[in-house]
């Protein structure tokens, strides 16, 4: 008997709906959603997989625990919970609290589980120690926006189905499906901007699919997107072009601004961005000329030596040309669980640092970028152990390759994960998160970057097995044991913690639908849900921006109503200008330039006038059919040719005597790698390109459909030295590296 279930697809950033046809427990096909307001039906290839991923038969279905001499072997959950407890007990009392580190992993992000419950289980640790993908990916957003406009979290995302002019740069939707801008079919999106007379320009140092359907694309050298944002912000000013419009008084820092870019001409620029100041002057006037138009930059910005920098003159772009926060320009999502009575403290970073390297804080992280060090430094203060949850630092982390070696000194690693991974493989024990179609799905973390204002709830299709928790109560009860309440505790009393402090605040908040009501009162009005999750998504739908608010208005969402009266999600319309709901800086208005971005400026002042360095450079890019690492085993998604390929342009092919097809080997100061060459002039000259999250050869792991199609880990390459200082996040693009032929 086949049957019909819904839920969000899990596996990127676009939030598609799915329909599921399941033959029993089993996911027998995944269709798009049609009914879904916002995905209207779209998928991409690897949302129509999900069965194969679902069905794997390498995910783990029972903890495992490490033995010396047989490997890991299935234990019980109990047996598995006791073990965590003793070990980590035993290492915090050796060692104390910061001697426990936490790694989370990205498809975290995409859970109910990681942001409800990863955050107690830090705080119950008590640990400086806390490390996450985020900074192998968007934290110079977060330090951008952080100091600009008070909150980290406040990331403005472009107007899609509005604007009449899109600036992208680092950024290919076309294999991502985007990124800090959850729009499900964004390439249908862009082509849409093009139909109704928009323009789209890219800039990116290949010519990448995304630059294939634009307007105009150009070439950039890797890492020198700041000098070309600063010299875009300089002819603005220079051509009498800035227009704040409705940000008129609302910015200060317009004038240390207007002297900062003033040295930065597009002459002045054109060496080292490799881009002619004709036609930097060309997109500054289209992108003041434009009605409406939105700069958006992505991973291409951030994951660079001037991360911070390039992140910050987006929006100060998008500021100058009077297109924050209003219709068809880069505008903030109001997402339903946000309650937005609640005062925020403006943003600060660096209030601890890390021991070997003395990196800032940023956002209760160190960077991944210090996490081998930390672990193999010794003294006062040394990593003895690791929890990873749903992270695979072993390939994914800049310098991979000394993180591989630190990671056998732990005397303790456990990790929440579905495989016996290159990461995995080396924690003592393994805690499972069932498949996705037993997952419920809620996206805490992305509903705030959707191009929409839009929300969905899914519960899990298929039950959990008797006696198997869900990943949110794997997180909570890990979370428990941290906090000395022990293995056996019920995981629903931190969830009752959570909410009792939760509504305190509440209903001592001016401005909040519950202001001055009992606590008590409205707790009993959220009944007994049988999941902690459930629980709390019901408080967070019900003070939020369209909730009900206990009773304040009854036309209002609870999680109730969304799950039952809308299964396909619920379109809560186009976005809307909310600045004042956002900015909470000290002096109430934007920061145009904040001191220290300025500061950092200065770095980039000594390139200036010169030409470009000789030598290769590396870069990353990405694969429609993959997904960071861990999607590799899935056999309709890696057949066909090897896509692990080193990309250089022909004219560098030729003077290095290297020919397509050719073994090459690429050294880097961290390390060397052997990749088979693919010569291609997408990639601009003097740039090559290698994709991340390969290197499936490691022993120990169970990853068979993965294994025949290893490929190599370029984060050997990377350097975990190198980091953008003012967010401590890895440089993965602009790698200095030399390219051999090898036999
Ligand atoms: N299919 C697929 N989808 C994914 C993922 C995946 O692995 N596969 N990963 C997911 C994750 S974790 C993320 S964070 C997002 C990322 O989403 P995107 O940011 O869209 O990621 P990429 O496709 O890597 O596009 C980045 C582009 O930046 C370019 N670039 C490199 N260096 C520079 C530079 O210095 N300047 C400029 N201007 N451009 C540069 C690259 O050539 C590349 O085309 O994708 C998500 N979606
Ligand atoms: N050179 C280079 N390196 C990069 C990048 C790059 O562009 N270039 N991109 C960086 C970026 S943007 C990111 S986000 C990071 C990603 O870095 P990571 O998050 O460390 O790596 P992933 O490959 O996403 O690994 C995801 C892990 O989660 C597990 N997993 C899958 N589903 C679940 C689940 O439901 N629950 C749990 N608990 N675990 C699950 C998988 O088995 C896998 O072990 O990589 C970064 N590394
Ligand atoms: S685009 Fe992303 S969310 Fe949509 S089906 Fe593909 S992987 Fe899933
Ligand atoms: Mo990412």
């Amino acid at each position: 008997m086949s049957r019909t279930a819904y839920r969000t697809c899990p596996l990127c950033e676009a939030l598609c709906g799915l329909e599921l046809t399941l033959d029993g427990d089993r996911v027998t096909r995944v269709r798009g959603d049609k009914a879904d307001p916002f995905s209207k039906g779209f998928l991409c290839p690897k949302g129509a997989t999900l069965g194969g991923l679902d069905g794997d038969p390498d995910r783990l279905t029972a903890p495992l625990l490490r033995s010396e001499g047989s490997g890991h072997v299935p234990a019980g959950w109990a047996e598995a919970f006791a073990t965590v407890e003793r070990r980590l007990r035993d290492v915090v009392r050796r060692h104390g609290k910061d001697a426990v580190a936490v790694y989370i992993g990205n498809p975290t992000a995409h859970s109910i589980a990681g942001p409800l419950y990863a955050g107690a289980l830090v705080k119950a640790l008590g640990t400086r120690n806390f490390y996450t993908a985020s900074t192998a990916d968007q934290m110079p957003k977060h330090v951008s926006v952080g100091h600009m406009f008070g909150d980290p979290g406040a990331i403005p995302v472009p107007d899609l189905d509005r604007t009449d002019h899109l600036l992208m740069l680092g950024a290919n939707p076309l294999e991502s499906n985007g990124s800090l801008c959850s729009a499900p079919d964004f390439a249908g999106r862009l082509r849409a901007i093009r139909a109704r007379g928009g323009t789209v320009t890219v800039v990116d140092p290949r010519r990448t699919r995304t630059a294939a359907l634009a307007d105009r694309h150009v070439f950039i050298r890797p890492g020198t997107d700041a000098h070309l944002l600063l010299a875009l912000a300089h002819t603005l000013f220079a051509e009498n072009l800035v227009t704040l419009g409705a940000l008129e008084g609302r910015v200060r820092g317009l004038e240390e601004l207007r002297a900062l870019v003033a040295g930065f001409t597009p002459e002045l620029v054109a060496g080292v961005t490799g881009i002619r100041p004709l036609e930097i002057r060309r997109m500054a006037r289209e992108l003041a000329g434009a009605e409406r138009a939105a700069v958006y930059g992505r991973i291409g910005t951030c994951t660079q030596a001037h991360g911070t920098l390039a992140s910050w003159l987006v929006d100060v772009l998008n500021v100058l040309t009077g297109n924050l926060d209003r219709p068809g320009g880069a505008m903030f999502p109001r997402p339903a669980h946000v309650a937005t009575y609640r005062r925020k403290t403006p943003f600060t970073t660096g209030r601890w640092r890390s021991r070997v390297r003395g990196l800032p804080e940023v956002k209760g992280e160190l960077p991944v970028a210090a996490l081998a060090e930390e672990i193999s430094t010794p003294g006062e203060g040394q990593i003895r152990a690791l929890i990873t949850i749903g992270g695979n630092p072993a390939l994914s982390a800049p310098g991979a390759g000394r993180l591989e070696r630190a990671l056998t000194e732990l005397e303790f690693m456990v990790s929440v994960d579905p495989y016996l991974n290159e990461t995995t493989r080396h924690a003592h024990v393994i805690l499972p998160p069932p498949r996705p179609a037993q997952t419920p799905h809620y996206d805490l973390s992305l509903l705030g970057l959707a191009v929409r204002n839009y929300v969905r709830y899914s519960p899990p299709p298929v039950p959990l097995e008797e006696g198997r928790p869900g990943e949110a109560e794997i997180l909570a009860r890990l979370a428990l044991i941290a906090s000395g309440a022990g293995a056996d505790a019920d995981p629903m009393t931190l969830d009752e913690a959570v909410v009792a402090d939760t509504l305190a605040k509440a209903v001592a908040a001016p401005g909040s639908p519950v202001y001055g009501r009992r606590p008590e009162e409205l707790r009993k009005q959220l009944g007994s849900p049988e999941r902690g999750y459930e629980l709390r998504l019901d408080m967070m739908l019900r003070l939020g921006p369209y909730g009900e608010g206990f009773g304040a208005d009854p036309n209002g969402l609870t999680l109730a109503k969304l799950r039952d009266e809308h299964p396909h999600g619920l379109d809560l319309g186009p976005l809307e200008p909310r600045l004042d709901e956002v900015l909470c800086t000290a002096s109430g208005l934007i920061e145009l330039c904040p001191p220290s971005f300025a500061a950092d400026a200065e770095r980039l002042r000594a390139d200036l006038g010169g030409s470009p360095p000789d030598g290769l450079v590396l870069i990353g890019r990405r694969h429609l059919r993959s997904n960071n690492s861990w999607m590799h085993n899935v056999p309709q998604l890696v057949g066909g040719s090897n896509r692990c390929t080193l990309q250089l342009n022909p004219s560098d092919a030729a003077r290095l005597g290297i020919g397509d097809g050719d073994a090459v080997r690429v050294t880097s100061r961290a390390g060397t790698i052997h990749a088979v060459a693919e010569t291609t002039d997408s990639v601009m000259t003097g740039v090559v390109s290698l994709p991340h999250g390969w290197g499936h050869d490691r022993p120990g792991t169970r990853l068979r459909v993965a294994g025949a199609h290893a490929g190599v880990n370029v984060n050997e390459v990377t350097d975990e030295r190198e980091i953008d200082p003012l967010s401590g996040n890895a440089v993965f693009n602009g790698v200095p590296v030399t390219v051999e032929r090898v036999g």
